[in-house]
C-alpha cells in the first residue's frame, strides 16, 4: 500500500515537473532575443539635391541626415565636414544662419556650436563646410542635422562630398565607425539664358486705333527652337531657358514683314542677353514675305470692312487677326493701303533696327 502511494506521489511530481520544465523551455523561447546583442549603428547621408538639373544663378538645396541604432548612451554631438567645388557653387546664407541652415530633426532642438567656411578643409581638400551640432542624445533615431544652401556658379557636375564625421556619445567617446556616403552627391549645373528686346510696329500705336492696335501679341522666336514668346503693352518680350549658342532670334506679326536678330550669341553664365528694338514694317498681307500688288489686292478685296478680329487688343494674344488691317484699328481702309504702298518691294526677314 505504502509503495503504491509512494509511486502515485512520484508520478505526479514527475509530471509536474515536466510542466514545470515544458513552460520554462516555452517562456525561454518567446524571451530568446532580449539576450542577443543590438546591432550598433552610425551613419551619415546626404539627401538628393534639389532642383535637379540647377540652373546658373539659381539655389540648390539639400540636407544632411544622421541615423544611429543602438548607441548608448546616445550621440550627443556631431562634427561634419563638406566639400564642394568653389568653381561652380558658392555658399549662400540660410535661414536664420549665416551658413548652414541648421535642423531640429535629429536632436530635437536645432544647437549649434559651430557653423562655418574652412577656406582650407582639415580633411579632403579646397574648402568645406564644418558643422558642430549637439543636443539631447539619442540611442536610436534618423533625423536631419541641416539643410545646405548653394548657389549654381557656373556649368558642369556641381558634387558634394562629406570629407569627414565624428559622433560622440553622451559619456564624451568617440562613436565608431561612422559610415560615410559613398562617393559624391552631385547635380547637373546648366546655363539658361534669357533674350530680351522689344517689338515695335509700324503704324501702331501711332495712329488713332479706336478699338484695339496696341505693341502688345508680336511674336519673338528663336529659329530651329521651340522657344518662344509675345510682347507686352509695351512691345517688351523675354524669351527664358535658352541654352548657350549662337541663333538667329524673329519678330513676327500678323500683316507685317518678318524681322531677323543673327548672330545672337548667348555665353554660359550671362543670364540676359538683349538684342534690342526691331520696328516691323508694315503691308504683307498675304504674309509670303514680300510686299507686292498681291498684298495691294488683298487689302483691296476686304476695304471698308469694319469690325475685324484685332489679336492685339486681346492680353491672352489666343484671338485671330485680319492681316488686311495691318495697323489694327478695326478697319480695313485707306490708311493700311497706305502703308502697304510705302513698303512697296520691301522683303523680309528685314534687319533688327528700330
Ligand atoms: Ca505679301
Ligand atoms: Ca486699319
Ligand atoms: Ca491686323
Amino acid at each position: 500500500m505504502n509503495q503504491r502511494r509512494s509511486f502515485v506521489v512520484l508520478l505526479a511530481v514527475a509530471f509536474l515537473f515536466g510542466v514545470v520544465v515544458f513552460s520554462a523551455s516555452a517562456s525561454a523561447d518567446v524571451a530568446a532575443p532580449v539576450f542577443q546583442s543590438p546591432v550598433r549603428e552610425a551613419a551619415v547621408a546626404l539627401t538628393a539635391i534639389q532642383p535637379s538639373p540647377v540652373n546658373i544663378g539659381q539655389e540648390l538645396v539639400f540636407e544632411m541626415q544622421l541615423a544611429v541604432a543602438n548607441i548608448n548612451p546616445g550621440v550627443g554631438a556631431a562634427e561634419v565636414y563638406l566639400g564642394y567645388n568653389p568653381l561652380l557653387v558658392s555658399p549662400t546664407a540660410s535661414p536664420g544662419q549665416p551658413i548652414a541652415e541648421v535642423l531640429p530633426d535629429f536632436f530635437g532642438v536645432a544647437s549649434v556650436s559651430v557653423n562655418e567656411i574652412l577656406l582650407t578643409c582639415p580633411v579632403g581638400s579646397g574648402p568645406c563646410l564644418h558643422l558642430v551640432v549637439a543636443g539631447p542624445p539619442q540611442v536610436t533615431k534618423t533625423g536631419a542635422i541641416a539643410r545646405f544652401h548653394f548657389t549654381a556658379l557656373a556649368e558642369g557636375q556641381g558634387c558634394f562630398t562629406v570629407f569627414g564625421a565624428q559622433l560622440a556619445d553622451a559619456d564624451g567617446f568617440p562613436v565608431t565607425p561612422v559610415t560615410l556616403p559613398t562617393g559624391s552627391t552631385c547635380v547637373q549645373i546648366n546655363s539658361r539664358s534669357t533674350i530680351t528686346g522689344t517689338i515695335l510696329r509700324q503704324g501702331t500705336p501711332g495712329n488713332p486705333n479706336p478699338g484695339g492696335g496696341s505693341l502688345m501679341c508680336s511674336e519673338a522666336r528663336v529659329v530651329n527652337t521651340a522657344l518662344a514668346a509675345v510682347t507686352g503693352a509695351n512691345g517688351n518680350f523675354s524669351i527664358a531657358d535658352v541654352p548657350p549658342g549662337t541663333y538667329t532670334v524673329e519678330a513676327s506679326y500678323s500683316g507685317y514683314l518678318r524681322a531677323a536678330a543673327t548672330g545672337v550669341v548667348v555665353q554660359s553664365g550671362v543670364l540676359t542677353v538683349p538684342v534690342g528694338t526691331v520696328r516691323l514694317l508694315g503691308g504683307d498681307a498675304n504674309g509670303d514675305g514680300v510686299i507686292n500688288i498681291l498684298d495691294v489686292g488683298s487689302v483691296i478685296s476686304e476695304f471698308g470692312r469694319t469690325g475685324v478680329p484685332v489679336r492685339s487688343d486681346a492680353p491672352d494674344c489666343l484671338d485671330s487677326d485680319d492681316p488686311n488691317d495691318i495697323n489694327d484699328d478695326g478697319i480695313v481702309n485707306i490708311g493700311d493701303l497706305a502703308i502697304v504702298a510705302g513698303n512697296w518691294g520691301k522683303v523680309g526677314p528685314t534687319a533688327w533696327v528700330p
